[in-house]
């Protein structure tokens, strides 16, 4: 069992991998889906809470409380270095990710057979049975942690396809992509093979009970006007889910890959709603795996999580079983730790927070969006005949049907074409022999099999399905390029308490900085590589800019890394402060009653954290019988001082919410000098709030205490208790 307070030990987990099986196989849906209580709150799409996790940030208000969407979340990781995708991977699943879909080194579609050991791969690691057995066992420890199972995804297309499918399910891999005409399209394999591997491929996965992903949305990325080519995204649903079913894979284990073809400034919900619409009447007995909208993204953060939201809401309009949370990275292609976990929590609270819109609003059945489904299933429908007409999906690809810019029925003649003799593989595919026989287990297709016999490996003594100790491991290949060497670059970082910044690798040591210039863009990129540069960066790369006006500004995101470490052991970390027992504060407040003026004060009008403060029906000082007399927001600071001495009080209170202009600490510094010059400083306890105030700052302005996010009444109250005992002590020893 892991210790949440410690760290993945990757050296821990690579230790006997050679006899690791893993706990499970196939995939697994969230659990009791449906009505779900959630501290005071009833939700109708959500599933069973997480043991531990992570909440959203406003949780906070609500009582911690993390609900749990009915749909898995997917997160794609895609550093390179399993080692770290692990430690991604945890933080993920404790957010509320479930699946885990590990990206491929760009490349090893073309790669053959399989690969051993555990290089490091670009844009992806390759999956090698090493590198899926140790994230397997990193995962199965992970899911026990959160309490609930994680699904392991990578992908079984390429030309090792049933190679991979066989890997897969003998290491409890529970979902993959699975798509020939991905091959065939995007990856120039040949067709022929492309379909036979399949075939192959898909009856292992069945076996396994893995759920597949198709790769329709490809041509959704690939073409520029990706909304153009929506009847043909719909044709190829149909084709992989049709060869799916035919192999023998179950419709609940077969999802589409959809994708919200566009995205603002386009009007995207008059676009991708009808055709999420379309998608769902069309294909009702298979799953939906929702993307987001990549295409049109570039390296804006806060663009791509309105597309994601949309895309969620449409999600929400219609059903998702699996939602995909991949959207910053893809655009910036930056797989940081810290925005899988936005893109989590985005999921999280959107899926959250639409909960149950379909009891309150309807998507109508006539009028706009009836008729573009229906126009849109025509097509599909029409290009399906045109498929037939013109001898098949062979014939169809070399002519050069898909992915072409226009919208069905209309053809721009630039659709991607391949030959049935043509791309990688070609001319691999023998037909079998007539006394073919191989002794194997959920083996595709003709097969000379003896009569009567339970099952084929019953002739070889078990296969690697029935007798998992037949299957051989093989440790590295590669002296040079493997994780233990690689472990042992960052072993300083990882054993001691030395620590570096890190946003993908360990000891990557790369920080971003965002930075507004009050110039034009140009002038703002080359002055924002110089600041990193003075601020002592490394490697700085600019990462993101937004113009503000073509004059006055530009906002500029740079990244680059530090050159330096950090001593943990050597940073004076401020100790939380300690709480009292409410007996003991309630006694003392009885003892010797205690009286506090409290006000937001300056220009200031935000009143709910300190009412949440002093509030008793918050939990706030009021409850331990100590009188407070609020004298609400805006409050100038000579009112506030006026009043305590008038009231005779024994502390003030005050909050300070806005920093511009440093005007908190400005207020606060005002409230102690005027306390000096009343001459009450010495008899009165002055304390501020605020979600910029710490108790450093705020004990520097003057203060005898600072409170800042996440204060609660007995944090104030102990102070006030103890702060008085203090003032008491000094009076008698004097
Ligand atoms: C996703 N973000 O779908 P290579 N097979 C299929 C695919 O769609 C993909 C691959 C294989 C996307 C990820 N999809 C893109 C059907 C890729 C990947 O050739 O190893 O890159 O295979 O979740």
């Amino acid at each position: 069992m892991l210790d949440k307070n410690k760290k993945l030990d990757i050296e821990e987990i690579l230790k006997d991998l050679e006899n690791y099986r893993p706990k499970r196989r196939g995939w697994h849906w969230r659990e009791d889906r449906g009505k779900q209580i959630y501290g005071e709150f009833e939700y109708h799409q959500a599933s069973k809470p997480l043991k531990q996790s992570i909440p959203l940030p406003a949780a906070r208000s609500f009582g911690n409380i993390d609900p749990q969407p009915d749909c898995i979340i997917t997160t794609e990781i895609a550093s390179g270095r399993f080692e770290d995708d692990i430690r991604r991977m945890r933080m993920a699943a404790w957010h509320g990710a479930d699946h885990i879909m590990v990206i491929r080194t760009a490349g090893q579609s073309h790669f053959d057979g399989l690969i051993e050991g555990t290089p490091e791969g670009v844009g992806g690691v390759p999956i090698s049975r090493k590198q899926v057995r140790a994230t397997r066992k990193a995962l199965d420890l992970i899911e026990e942690e959160v309490g609930r199972p994680i699904n392991f995804h990578s992908y079984v297309s390429g030309v090792a396809g049933p190679d991979i499918a066989v890997m897969f399910a003998e290491e409890g891999v529970n979902g993959a992509h699975q798509d020939p005409q991905y091959n065939v399209l995007y990856r120039n394999i040949n067709m022929v093979r492309s379909f036979v591997d399949a075939a192959v491929a898909k009856k292992i996965m069945a076996w396994a009970g893995m759920l597949q992903i198709d790769g329709a949305h490809n041509a959704n990325a690939t073409a520029m006007k990706a909304w153009k080519v929506m009847p043909e995204l719909m044709v190829q649903h149909a084709i992989n889910c049709a060869f799916s079913k035919a192999v023998g894979m179950k419709p609940e284990n077969i999802a589409l890959s959809t994708v919200p073809p566009t995205a603002p400034p386009a009007p995207c919900l008059r676009i991708d709603l009808p055709y999420a619409v379309a998608l769902r009447q069309l294909f009702k007995d298979y799953k939906m795996r929702a993307q987001m909208n990549t295409k049109y993204m570039e390296s804006d953060t806060r663009e791509a999580t309105v597309t994601h939201v949309l895309n969620l809401l449409i999600s929400r309009l219609t059903s998702a079983d699996i939602q995909s949370t991949i959207t910053p990275d893809e655009g910036r292609n930056v797989p940081w730790h810290y925005y899988n976990i936005q893109a989590i929590d985005t999921a999280k609270q959107a899926l959250v927070g639409m909960d149950g819109l379909l009891e309150m609003v309807e998507l109508k059945k006539d009028g706009y969006l009836a008729e573009k489904v229906r126009e849109l299933k025509e097509r599909a429908v029409l290009f399906m005949e045109e498929i037939l007409e013109v001898g098949g999906y062979f014939k169809a690809v070399e002519m050069g049907f898909f992915v072409d810019s226009g919208m069905y029925p209309e053809r721009n003649g630039d659709g991607i074409v391949r030959h049935i003799d043509g791309g990688i593989g070609a001319g691999t595919v023998v037909e079998r022999d007539k006394d073919y026989m191989a002794p194997v287990c959920e083996h595709f297709g003709y097969n000379n099999l003896p009569e009567g016999l339970e099952k084929p490996c019953d002739l070889i003594d078990g296969c690697t399905f029935h007798k998992p100790e037949k299957i051989v491991f093989i440790d590295e290949l590669d002296e040079n390029d493997n994780v233990y060497k690689r472990l042992k670059e960052t072993e300083h970082l990882r054993k001691s308490t030395q620590i570096k910044p890190e946003v993908e690798w360990t000891g990557d040591g790369i920080v971003a900085t965002t930075i507004f210039l009050p110039c034009d863009e140009d002038t703002a990129e080359a002055a924002a590589l110089e600041i990193g540069k003075k601020m002592g960066l490394e490697d700085v790369v600019v990462i993101h800019k937004l113009s503000a006006h073509p004059s006055e500004g530009t906002v500029v995101e740079i990244k680059g890394r530090v050159p330096f470490t950090i001593d943990i052991s050597k940073l004076s970390i401020p100790k939380k402060p300690e709480v009292l027992d409410d007996d003991i504060i309630r006694k003392d407040i009885e003892r010797k009653p205690m009286k506090v003026v409290a006000a937001t004060v300056g220009e200031d009008e935000h009143s709910v954290g300190l009412r949440e403060v002093i509030d008793i029906k918050h939990g706030g000082i009021e409850k331990y019988g100590i009188e407070v007399h609020y004298l609400g927001t805006s409050c100038p600071v000579e009112k506030l001082v006026d009043a305590a001495i008038e009231l005779n009080a024994d502390a003030i209170l005050a909050s300070t919410i806005i920093t511009h202009n440093d005007v908190h600490i400005k207020n606060m510094k005002k409230l102690h000098e005027l306390c000096i010059e009343k001459g009450i400083r010495d008899r009165i306890i002055l304390a501020a709030g605020g979600t910029q105030i710490t108790d450093e700052i705020a004990k520097e302005a003057g203060m005898d205490a600072g409170f800042g996010r996440g204060t609660k009444g007995v944090h104030v109250a102990s102070f006030l208790v103890k702060k008085r005992w203090e003032m008491e002590k000094d009076i008698n020893e004097n």
